[in-house]
Parts: C-alpha cells; sequence; structure tokens
C-alpha cells in the first residue's frame, strides 16, 4: 500500500523524546523538519568549491540562505572529500572566522562543520552555536571542547579518515553498524555532561560506503530515529544522485530535493543542503500533505 509509507513514517517529532534542540542560546523545535544550509568558505568543496571562498561572497550566500528559509547555517573550513588537501587548524580558522564573526549574532544558529578540537573553542568562543562533526569527537580533546560549552553537536559516521574512506567499502550490515556506532558515540557524549537534547546523529552519506550503502541508510533513516535522537541526513548534491540520475554534482539540486523530502519522510529531522529554496518548497509540499489540519490562509 503506497500510502503506508506515509503513516509509518509520520511528519511529527513523535518518536524523538527531545522535541526541542538545544543550540547555544537558541531552541528549535522539532515538529517540523529544519534545513540546515551549507556554507562551504573552501576552494575545493565537492560541489561548490572556491565559490564563497572570499567572505563578502560567503555572506552574500549565507543571507540569501536566510531569506530561503535555512533555519541553521553550516560554516566548513576544510573540504571532506576523499582526497582533499587536509588544513591545519590556524587556516580553517582564517577562512571560517571573518564569516562567523558576521553571522554569529544573528537570528539564525550558526554550526561550524569542523574536527578539530582548537576550532571547536575558538568558534564557541565567537558565537557557534553547534559543532558538526564528521569524526563524532572521536579526535583526543574534542569531547572535551564541545562538553564545555552549551552547544549541540552533530556526530557523523565514518569509518576511517576522509583521505581513506571509499577504501574499505565492507559492511555485515550497514545499517546496525552505523546505528551501533551512532549509539555508543551518543552515549560517550552524554557521559561527557553533553544533555540528550544538544545531540544530533548522521549516518554520514558517502562517507565511506556504496551508493547501495547509502540507498540501505535512506530507508532504515527511521530506525536509526528510534535510537532517540534527531536524525541529520546530508544527502545534497553528493555521487548518489550523480548515479541515479546520471549528473553533475552543480546539477542535482532536484534530485537532492527529492532526496531531503523522502528522507524527512522517513525519519531525518534535519536536511544538510546546498539549495535552501528548493529543499524548502519540496518540504513545504509535504507539510501540507501530511498534516491533515493543514488549511490554506485565506
Ligand atoms: N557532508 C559533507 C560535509 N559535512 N557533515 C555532516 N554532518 N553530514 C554530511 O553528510 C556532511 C557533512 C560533504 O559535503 P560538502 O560540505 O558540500 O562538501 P565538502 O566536504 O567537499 O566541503
Amino acid at each position: 500500500m503506497a500510502s503506508g509509507n506515509v503513516m509509518a513514517f509520520p511528519h511529527s517529532s513523535s518518536l524523538v523524546p527531545n522535541a526541542v534542540l538545544k543550540l547555544g542560546r537558541f531552541s528549535l523545535p522539532l515538529d517540523r523538519a529544519l534545513i540546515m544550509g551549507v556554507l562551504n568558505v573552501t576552494p575545493d568543496s565537492f560541489s561548490d568549491g572556491g565559490r564563497f571562498f572570499d567572505p563578502a561572497r560567503a555572506l552574500e550566500q549565507a543571507n540569501r540562505m536566510i531569506a530561503e528559509g535555512a533555519d541553521i547555517l553550516d560554516i566548513g573550513g576544510e573540504s571532506s572529500r576523499p582526497g582533499a588537501a587536509p588544513v591545519g587548524a590556524e587556516e580553517e580558522l582564517r577562512r571560517v572566522m571573518p564569516v562567523l564573526e558576521k553571522l554569529a549574532y544573528l537570528q539564525v544558529p550558526v554550526s561550524v562543520d569542523t574536527g578539530k578540537p582548537e576550532v571547536m573553542r575558538a568558534v564557541i568562543a565567537a558565537g557557534a552555536a553547534m559543532i558538526n562533526d564528521i569524526f563524532a569527537l572521536r579526535t583526543p580533546g574534542a569531547l572535551e571542547a564541545a562538553a564545555g560549552s552549551d552547544a549541540a553537536v552533530c556526530l557523523m559516521h565514518m569509518r576511517g579518515e576522509p583521505r581513506t574512506m571509499q577504501q574499505d567499502l565492507h559492511y555485515q550490515d550497514v545499517v546496525a553498524e552505523v546505528g551501533a556506532f551512532l549509539d555508543g558515540r551518543a552515549k560517550a557524549v552524554m557521559a561527557a555532561g553533553i544533555g540528550r537534547d544538544r545531540i544530533v546523529l548522521d549516518p554520514g552519506f558517502g562517507f565511506g560506503k556504496t551508493p547501495q550503502h547509502n540507498l540501505e541508510l535512506i530507508r532504515a533513516l527511521q530506525r536509526l530515529r528510534g535510537l532517540g535522537y534527531p536524525v541529520l541526513a546530508g544527502l545534497s548534491r553528493k555521487s548518489l544522485f550523480g548515479r541515479i540520475a546520471g549528473r553533475a554534482a552543480g546539477e542535482r539540486v532536484h534530485a537532492s530535493a527529492a532526496g531531503a523530502l523522502l528522507a524527512v519522510q522517513r525519519g531525518a529531522s534535519i536536511v544538510r543542503v546546498h539549495d535552501v529554496a528548493a529543499t524548502r518548497d519540496a518540504l513545504l509540499v509535504l507539510r501540507a500533505i501530511d498534516d491533515v489540519t493543514f488549511t490554506f490562509e485565506q
């Protein structure tokens, strides 16, 4: 029964005990899906490298994403694509700080995509409300850096590191292994003093996974959500859509909006996207259809 999916994956936070996400001075209700807009201040990110490297261009893009409906902005100063050149903490801060300083006190919480404890401490001091760590706070000192603040944390699954992650793609059961890893990291983070309402989990689409693994993880989002934390899906423009639709990274807007929509329908609470306007429209359609009390304003 096709409509069974909608019933099985209600567009509500009923399965998330913490119906609010706390990020620094912000509290975001999780009764609708949140859009995290990606702001890469890098020369080499996989889909938009160089476009927003200049702080003025980055600020323009940030304001555009806010106007288009972003609930959170995620600033990244180091690309995580396979083979990207590693960046030191000093250079990462040189890229991120000028933009963060301009955005940190706006009405939208700002996340910083980093795995380095020294970067975490500096950006939190400068007003970052969330740490998005593709290493799930496993770098020595990272857990302490985040725990000593009131920032939210996004804990992502990745085997190995970006340089090597596509070398060993074997899992017995990708969903069970990713779920066990995320559950373990969430427990470690809570033991360090970070409250449940500050934690977001992310299966890490494309990080050491085949296209088939990525599909299995999308299908299993509700199981991951059943761990008891909001789940973030970072599918935007990824090569999965290149494989499915046969398109280059810059031409995956439509596939990505469809992916975000289906991820939310299957249990994601936050979608991390480059194309905020397209995602917003897709999610508005989903809400209007899912919410049986929806009425049009006269
Ligand atoms: N994906 C990328 C970067 N950071 N963080 C989370 N939590 N989840 C993701 O799926 C994720 C992430 C890769 O995308 P992008 O930032 O556009 O590219 P790059 O790493 O090349 O800058």
